[in-house]
Order: C-alpha cells, then structure tokens, then sequence
C-alpha cells in the first residue's frame, strides 16, 4: 500500500499544500490503492512535504511522486499530441513556479490573512510562544519570497500578472471540462490545486478574488474536487 505523507487539512483544502493536492490527484488517477498519514515537515528528506512512502523507501517532492507512478504504469496524459504534451508541461511549470507563489504571498505578507492563516496552521503550538515561533517562519518565507522576487510587487501588480495566467487557464479550457479534454490529466492535476488553494485564502485578496469571481475556474475546481480530491478512509 503507497502512502502519501502530509500536512493535515486547513482551510478545506486537503493535506494543506497544493503540491500534496496535486499528488492526491495524481493517486487518484493512478487507481493505485494508497493511504494518507500526516507527517513531521522537518524529519522529510528535503523538509518539504509531500513524500510518498513505498515500503521503506521514502520518494520527496511531487514531481518525483509523479514519475514513480509512471513507472508503476500510469499514463496521465494518455491520447495527448505532441504540441499538447508542450503545452501539458508549460501549463505545469506556469502553475508551479508562479501562480503558486501568489498563493504563498497572499497567505504569509499580508498582516491580516497572516493573522488568520497563523492560529490555523500554527494551532497545535501554545498559544503564548505561538507567535514568537510563526513570527520566525513568516520572516524567513518573507526574505524567501523578497529574493524571489514577488514579494517586490504591490497586490495590484500581482493581480495583474496572475491575471495573465488565470486568462490562459481559460482560454485552454475553452468549453471543456478539464484542459485537454474530456479527462483530467498531469496539467489538471497542477493547475486546479493552485487555483482552489487562491480560493482556500481566508480573507479576500486582488489575486483570489479573481479565481473566485469566475465562474468557469470556479466551475472546473468544482469538477476537479468532485472527480479527485479525495482521500481514501
Ligand atoms: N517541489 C515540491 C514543493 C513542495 C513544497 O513546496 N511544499 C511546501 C508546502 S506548499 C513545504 O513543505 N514547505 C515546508 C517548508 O518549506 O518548511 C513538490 O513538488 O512537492
């Protein structure tokens, strides 16, 4: 049995990281049976979470989570020509490398969702040492995000440049309901989770309100969470 180590549930996005709901997704396409156990961040072999553990061996890093499955036999982007595996893999690295790091910015710069995002995720640290241990981690992804290079734009320019890419998630769905088709494939399995963890942001942001005032994104998370964000019990 695979087993995917994660965060627990925040925020209504299962296991928290929209890299463990990509790997959920992948799991679930994969109709390999697996389970989920919640994890220490900081015993992972690169401190970062998801990993899957097969047997004893413990595979870092979703991406490697993905070949693994390959390799075991499945195919998530079965049918799809050249030019859509370019796209497949462009689409990726655009949710991976950039959408996701407006999520990261709206949840860790701004003083106001901070607050709320840390007695949520922080909660199981009492309550008196609470901010002086999250206060240290928020500064370190500050300087994180700062060299980057988003944390040097204002809201509003973030806005603009996420809403280049969300405009592009859109034009591929077109009419369909997952972006190379009928099916989900890799692309959805990275995109969705970037997109439905903007929406997760507890207060409202230039960049979520754009997920979450469109009905088509809104629409396809809803397709995607029906189809493959679950966790087996
Ligand atoms: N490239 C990794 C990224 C995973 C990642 O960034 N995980 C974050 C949560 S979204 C994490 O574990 N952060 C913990 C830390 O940096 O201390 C993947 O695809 O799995």
């Amino acid at each position: 049995m695979l087993t995917l180590l994660t965060f627990p549930d925040h925020f209504g996005e299962p296991g928290s990281s929209p890299f463990v709901v990509k790997s959920i997704c992948l799991l679930n396409m994969s109709g390999q049976p697996w389970q989920r156990k919640l994890a220490d961040v900081r015993k992972m072999p690169k401190q970062k979470l998801p990993v899957l553990k097969v047997g004893e061996r413990l595979i870092p890093d979703s991406e490697n989570i993905r070949s693994y499955l390959e390799e075991q036999g499945a195919e998530f982007d079965a049918g799809l020509s050249d030019s859509d595996l370019a796209a497949s893999r462009a689409f990726i690295r655009m949710a991976e490398e950039h959408l996701y790091f407006h999520q990261v910015a709206d949840r860790w710069l701004r003083d106001d969702v901070w607050a709320v995002t840390r007695d949520v995720i922080f909660e199981a640290i009492p309550k008196p040492i609470r901010g002086i241990i999250s206060g240290k981690i928020r500064k370190k992804l500050q300087a994180g995000l700062y060299t980057q290079g988003i944390a040097r734009f204002t809201e509003a320019e973030r806005a603009e440049r996420a809403g280049r890419d969300l405009q592009a998630i859109k034009l591929q769905l077109g009419d369909k309901p997952y972006l190379f088709g009928n099916s989900p494939t890799a692309a959805d399995a990275s995109v969705c989770p970037m997109l439905s963890g903007l929406v997760s942001i507890p207060l409202p942001t230039e960049v979520s309100n754009l997920v979450k005032n469109d009905a088509v994104l809104t629409d396809y998370i809803a397709r995607m969470r029906d189809a493959l964000y679950h966790i087996p019990q």
